[in-house]
């Protein structure tokens, strides 16, 4: 708040000078608007800075500026342009900050304060407003709301940033960097729909680690966690910029290859399968071999489910036949290698 606050304040300071030098105001009032129009948004930083809860410490700070506002609406003696004027950005920036209940809160101290200065000067009265004045109240009337509409684009321009950075993480498996099951599984169902749709031929790859929960025994979950990054970081270098890879599981990836009939899709899983095992995959220079499946789209699977569970079938007879190999679903015998 303290831009909206520096400049809303600095212009109700020249609405009400302009009152004051028509009411030629006492010295002490002169400090008064200094401290409560220059000095106060400083100390209102400085406490939110300062504050194990900036939230609350912020909108204390915005009662403080009605209870001020409304002091000064008695102090100008009801001078009706520049006291309309200031009720009125006092009571929108309430509302825009925290609804009707919060401004109703706001505006209840505003009167209150009002009140209480207006008795201590014997409920002076004096609400003609001359040229001067008027031509006073005139920037806090006509830039306070550009503030306030700018902050509050501001505010909603991070708020959308926030929520597609969300989004993002929401799609992303926090260890390996790809796209985390759920989220696969809908790029898959999408691609499903998609083949059935126009007759286009894709594949899906499971990928599996062979023994890996020896690694893990060996090596400590750690070490473990750096084979499954650096698994995950072979996949996107040496897949194509559509092929979309996810984290199916714990070791297990699955693997999007769209307009790729099965032929291409062995060509690409031998060619991943050979750079994981021919790669250190950790600091200490740990090896590991994958087993991988493969399964075109069959036009009369039911749903994409049947489509990983078809790769997932020939993934079980890649690690049947000795793991460290891909092997094609429904085909006889083990793929040449
Ligand atoms: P196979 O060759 O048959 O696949 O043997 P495997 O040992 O890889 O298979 P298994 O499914 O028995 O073990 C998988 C292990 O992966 C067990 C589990 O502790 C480990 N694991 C799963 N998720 C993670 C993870 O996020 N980090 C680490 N470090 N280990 C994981
Ligand atoms: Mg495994
Ligand atoms: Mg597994």
């Amino acid at each position: 708040m303290y831009l909206p606050r520096i400049v809303g304040l600095a212009l109700g300071g020249v609405a009400i000078a302009g009152v004051l030098v028509y009411n030629g105001a006492s010295a002490a009032t002169w400090i008064g608007l200094f401290l409560s129009t220059v000095i106060w948004p400083h100390v209102a930083l400085w406490a939110g800075q300062r504050s194990r809860n900036p939230y609350r410490t912020e909108m204390r700070g915005l009662m403080v500026d009605s209870a001020l506002g409304g002091a000064w609406i008695a102090l100008m003696e009801f001078n009706l342009l520049p006291s309309a004027v200031i009720l009125i950005m006092l009571i929108m920036d309430k509302m825009a900050v925290g609804g009707t209940r919060f401004m109703s809160k706001c505006t209840a101290v505003l009167i209150a304060t009002c009140a209480i200065v207006s008795a201590a000067m014997g409920f002076r009265a004096n609400p003609y407003t001359s040229m001067v004045e008027i031509i006073g109240a005139l920037p806090l009337l006509m830039l306070y709301p550009m503030v306030v509409g700018l902050t509050a684009y501001r505010l909603a321009r991070r708020l959308r940033e926030q929520n597609q950075l969300l989004a993002e993480i929401s799609r992303t498996d926090g260890l390996s960097g790809l796209l985390n099951r759920r989220y696969w599984e809908e790029v898959v169902s999408a691609e499903f729909q998609r083949c059935r749709r126009n007759g286009h031929r894709a594949s899906l790859l499971m990928l599996d680690i062979d023994h890996f929960k020896a690694v893990n025994d060996r090596h400590g979950h750690p070490a473990g966690d750096e084979v499954i990054r650096n698994v995950a970081a072979i996949l996107r270098d040496s897949l194509r910029e559509h092929d979309v890879p996810g984290r199916y599981g714990g070791e297990e990836f699955g693997i999007l290859l769209p307009d790729t009939p099965a032929p291409g899709a062995e060509v690409i899983a031998e060619r991943v399968r050979k750079r994981i095992d021919s790669a250190s995959l950790s600091g200490k220079g740990l090896r590991a071999t994958v087993s991988i499946g493969i399964a075109q789209l069959d036009p009369q699977d039911m749903d994409y489910s049947v489509w990983i569970s078809h790769a997932d079938r020939a993934l079980y007879a890649a690690k049947e036949r000795g793991r460290n190999r891909s092997v094609r679903f429904d085909t006889p015998r083990p793929e040449p290698k």
